[in-house]
């Protein structure tokens, strides 16, 4: 089946959120990358539409990156950061600060997307706790979010099968705000669509259900990407920062995919010019070349935790063994060099009104029922064929892939976030593929 001996059985790897008897059965396999492309274990170049898992912000195999990790594995490979530091640690913590909104520039370091989310939540706690409203402990996030995979996260996540398959073990005292997705007003909206504002307000409804005094932080993502690419409607996210701000609640903005350049600037809080009082961030924080996360937070909510104690005491119980390990620090600080000398978030925002006239473009490709973006990201939604939601776009990931393109899909939707460094004619190939591929599907 392929060229390596070692991988001629697939049967001890059970694949995270993969369907292992399909997979196994027919595989895909890849074995190097490089800039755009993939290439498959058969030899083919499979071009990246996805930046991997919307990660690989700068494109593959970066020779900045792969040598600042080549080399700091060979210096300090581990280094505690638990009553210990090394120096790379707070260069890489001040070279993510220097990216953030004002007054986000106090960092702590995770190892994935999830444990900074399940960190921001703890966090939001804390700053409670400290201030002696140690009762503000509900949680509020948002239908159709995505937050990763711990418990924190799916709790406040607000994914259908990920609440139903763990529903004994989710955290109490969670509600949820409903989704902004309306294709009845919205479908085919271009960037920010016009309606939906008004659906913020339900924060107001939650906070008259459960008092303010109850409530620690709302946390959404500024745009939700695992669940279909949906973008905030106009005046929306500006809403719910006025909202939290009037009854002392904390926003969180889930940056994991937004983070680092996706919509054309450093953050998606910058793009919308709503600074929230955490983010989480990882994927492109280091551009996915090795396991990294992050939260920013507000000095106001760190100073709250950090100061509250005596000087000799933990402030706060938390922390991985790999916080802000030796190599995946060095990574970032690479990466986020490399981001600024190639000028990455000004070059997404200048080739944001290409991509979306591509992915638009397929407004009349069989079976499109929406399509909506915003930065570098879109998202095509197709009709589910009866009976078999999902089977559809499905297909046309297998059918893109053979055809030398890498799609995302979720249900019926194909999500589309290619690295910063696409070129026109490659996102002309990406679409051009997809069309001719929905021309062959059932
Ligand atoms: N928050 C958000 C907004 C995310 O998108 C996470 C948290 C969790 O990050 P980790 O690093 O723990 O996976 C994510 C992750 C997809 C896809 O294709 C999206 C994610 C991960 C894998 C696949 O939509 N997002
Ligand atoms: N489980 C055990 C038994 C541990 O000793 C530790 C850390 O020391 C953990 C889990 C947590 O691992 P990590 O710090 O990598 O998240």
């Amino acid at each position: 089946m392929t060229s390596h001996p070692a991988i001629d059985d697939l049967s001890s790897f059970w694949m995270p959120f993969t369907a292992n008897r399909q997979f196994k059965a027919a595989p895909r396999l890849i074995d190097s990358a490089k800039g755009m492309y993939y290439k498959a274990t058969d030899g083919r170049d499979i071009l990246d539409g996805s930046a991997g898992l919307w990660c690989v912000n700068a494109g593959h195999c970066r020779d900045e990156i792969v040598a600042a990790i080549q080399k700091q594995v060979a210096t300090l490979d581990f280094a505690p950061t638990f009553q210990m530091g090394h120096p790379l640690a707070f260069e890489a913590a001040s070279k993510v600060a220097a990216l953030m909104p004002e007054g986000l520039d106090r960092i702590f370091f995770t190892n994935s997307g999830s444990e900074s989310v399940d960190t921001a939540l703890k966090i939001a706690l804390a700053y409670h706790r400290a201030r002696g409203e140690g009762q503000r402990t509900r949680l509020i996030g948002r239908e159709r979010g995505y937050h990763g995979v711990g418990f924190g996260g799916i709790s406040v996540g607000g994914i259908a099968p990920n609440r139903k398959a763990f529903s004994g073990a989710l955290l109490p005292g969670v509600d949820h705000l409903p989704h902004t997705h309306a294709p009845e007003h919205n479908a085919f909206s271009k960037g920010q669509p016009a309606w939906g504002a008004h659906l913020a307000d339900e924060l107001e409804r939650l906070v008259a259900l459960h008092d303010a005094s109850t409530i620690a932080a709302v946390i959404v993502e500024p745009v939700a990407g695992s669940t279909g690419v949906l973008v905030p409607p106009q005046g929306y996210l500006q809403k719910l920062r006025e909202i939290c701000t009037k009854h002392g609640i904390l926003l969180i903005f889930d940056e994991v995919i937004t983070g680092f350049g996706r919509l054309g600037t450093a953050t998606a809080a910058e793009y919308f010019g709503v600074t929230p009082d955490l983010m989480t961030l990882a994927k492109a924080i280091n551009n996915a070349s090795i396991p990294m996360g992050a939260v920013a937070v507000h000095r106001k909510v760190h100073d709250a935790v950090v100061n509250a104690g005596a000087e000799n005491a933990i402030e706060l119980f938390h922390g991985y063994t790999y916080s802000a390990h030796p190599v995946a620090s060095a990574a970032t600080i690479a990466t986020l060099d490399l981001y600024a000398r190639e000028r990455l978030f000004e070059r997404a925002a200048s080739k944001a009104a290409r991509f979306e006239a591509a992915a638009h473009a397929l407004r009349d490709a069989p079976f499109v029922k929406d399509i909506r973006n915003l930065g570098m990201v879109a998202g095509i939604e197709l009709e589910s064929r009866p009976g078999a939601p999902g089977a559809r776009a499905y297909e046309t990931f297998v059918k893109c892939f053979e055809a030398g393109v890498l799609v995302r899909i979720t249900a019926d939707i194909l999500a589309f976030s290619p690295p910063l460094i696409v070129e026109d004619d490659q996102i002309d190939q990406i679409f051009s593929t997809v069309r001719k591929v929905l021309g062959t599907v059932a």
